[in-house]
């Protein structure tokens, strides 16, 4: 049984511990499961002197590996409209994952009319409109440009959406919050192609579109695609995955996952927005004032606990525990993840996992030692902006009761006196009065 140690100093109320308590090395944490993930081991023919992977030679090497048979259920959760081929989702299974990089194939899919098979001898990109330029370019052609590596997530904007409803959703945390995923983009920045075609002084935004049945397009303006826009080939050091835009997407760090154009296929300079689909009927924001905002680009200040989450139990009774999870903001780096274990009434600072990255997810992890009542458990991020993830009543107060997209509110997991843990709302939640989202995403 763990016991209290004398370097463990209280950092919050009901059992928070100073995240400097990681430093001591015999700290033995308790067990955090979802139940049926765990391997039936067959104990009765079972010598652990003499395991039977020691006792023949194992499997040859080959040319492309995949996690252990045993990891089978860490997967993605797919979702997919009966009415629109190819139109669907796929979440990340943030709650199964560790660290801060979302595996190639656990990166988290949304398609509007399913993934192109794309012969990458025969993809070509158009950079066309009002520059003094047109340019054409081969994946070949685009290989020869000197590239660049940079870590960011890709949140699309009905990330969580779910949250927008009167009833906290009972699923698992990514199988909710799992339309994003972080990863190492490798490409070309974009403002090195656009010196090449040389800009008209009326340009002053940026139609792209994709290579999709769905054609998609959207509306980037010009600032952007010149700060920190990438042309991605390369995610985590392999070519795209299709699924992810092979063999080109823009990844548009920071904003909303829509503008983060798979199978890039023609990039228009023009004087203003196109007003397609995507920016005006989709991804815009029904505020109390009956007005909708729109270009809601940059993806707020957030985070999650992974573990523990919906659907966990905190199997080895009370003692110490490792809370954890992931914090991200289009705005730049997190600052601060606060963590409350006493329903929001304290707070304590989790330690946060080195580098943090400028608009990339962050892990974060912070000791708990539970007494065996039932604790109420939430993270709070705060951006170098100063921009703080907001309270769910104090979004719904800002952006009203006609929610969709962008819901960054602060989630809580409820662990009761067993150690099964569910989401809750906690607090009052006056005008809840709407109408529920029962399927879509976008
Ligand atoms: N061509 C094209 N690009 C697209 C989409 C699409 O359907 N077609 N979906 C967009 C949306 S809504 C999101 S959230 C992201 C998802 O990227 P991912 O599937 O790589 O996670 O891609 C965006 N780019
Ligand atoms: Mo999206």
């Amino acid at each position: 049984m763990a016991h209290q140690d004398d370097r463990e100093i209280t950092a919050a109320g009901n059992g928070l511990l100073d995240r400097r308590a990681f430093l001591n090395n015999s700290l033995r944490f308790g067990i955090i499961a979802l139940p049926g993930l765990a391997m039936a081991a067959d104990k009765a023919a079972f010598d652990p002197a003499r395991p039977p992977w020691m006792q023949k030679p194992g499997a040859a090497p080959t040319p492309y590996g995949s996690p252990s048979p045993y990891e089978k259920d860490v997967v993605r959760f797919p979702a997919s409209n009966p009415v629109v081929r190819g139109d669907g989702v796929s979440f990340t299974p943030l709650h199964l994952l560790e660290g801060s990089i979302t595996p190639n194939g656990l990166h988290f899919e949304r398609h509007h009319n399913g993934v192109p098979d794309i012969d990458p001898g025969r993809h070509r990109l158009l950079l066309h409109g009002l520059v003094n330029r047109p340019l054409f370019f081969s994946v070949d052609d685009l290989l020869r440009y000197p590239l660049v590596s940079r870590q960011c997530f890709i949140e699309c904007s009905g990330n969580s959406n779910t949250g927008w409803n009167r009833i906290p959703s009972q699923s698992a945390a990514g199988y909710v919050h799992g339309l994003v995923s972080n990863t190492e983009w490798t490409g070309i920045p974009l403002g090195t192609l656009l010196q090449e075609a040389g800009l008209d002084d009326k340009a002053a935004w940026l139609v792209a579109e994709g290579a999709d049945a769905f054609a998609m397009d959207v509306s980037i303006p010009l600032e952007k695609a010149l700060d920190d826009a990438l042309l991605a080939l390369y995610q985590n050091g392999e070519r795209l995955r299709p699924e992810n835009g092979y063999p080109l997407r823009l990844v548009l760090p920071g904003w909303e996952g829509v503008t983060n154009v798979k199978w890039l296929r023609r990039l228009q300079l023009t004087d203003k927005p196109v007003m397609a689909r995507n920016e005006t009927a989709r991804y815009t924001d029904l505020l109390p004032s009956g007005k909708a905002r729109q270009f809601s680009f940059v993806m707020e200040t957030k985070s999650l606990i992974t573990s523990p989450s919906a659907g966990m139990s905190l199997k080895s009774g009370p003692g110490l525990y490792q809370i954890t999870g992931l914090a991200w903001s289009g705005r730049g780096r997190i600052n601060r993840v606060e963590v409350s274990t006493d329903g929001g009434k304290s707070w304590a600072p989790a330690q946060l996992q080195e580098p943090v990255l400028s608009k990339a997810q962050t892990r974060f992890r912070i000791p708990w030692r539970w007494n065996g009542a039932p604790a109420v458990l939430q993270s709070r991020a705060v951006d170098e902006t100063g921009a703080v993830q907001p309270s769910r009543q104090a979004l719904i107060a800002k952006r009203g009761r006609h929610g969709f997209y962008h819901y960054n509110a602060i989630i809580a997991w409820k662990v009761d006196g067993d150690g099964l843990v569910s989401h809750v709302y906690p607090g009052k939640h006056e005008n809840n009065d709407h109408i529920d989202i029962d399927s879509g995403w976008d």
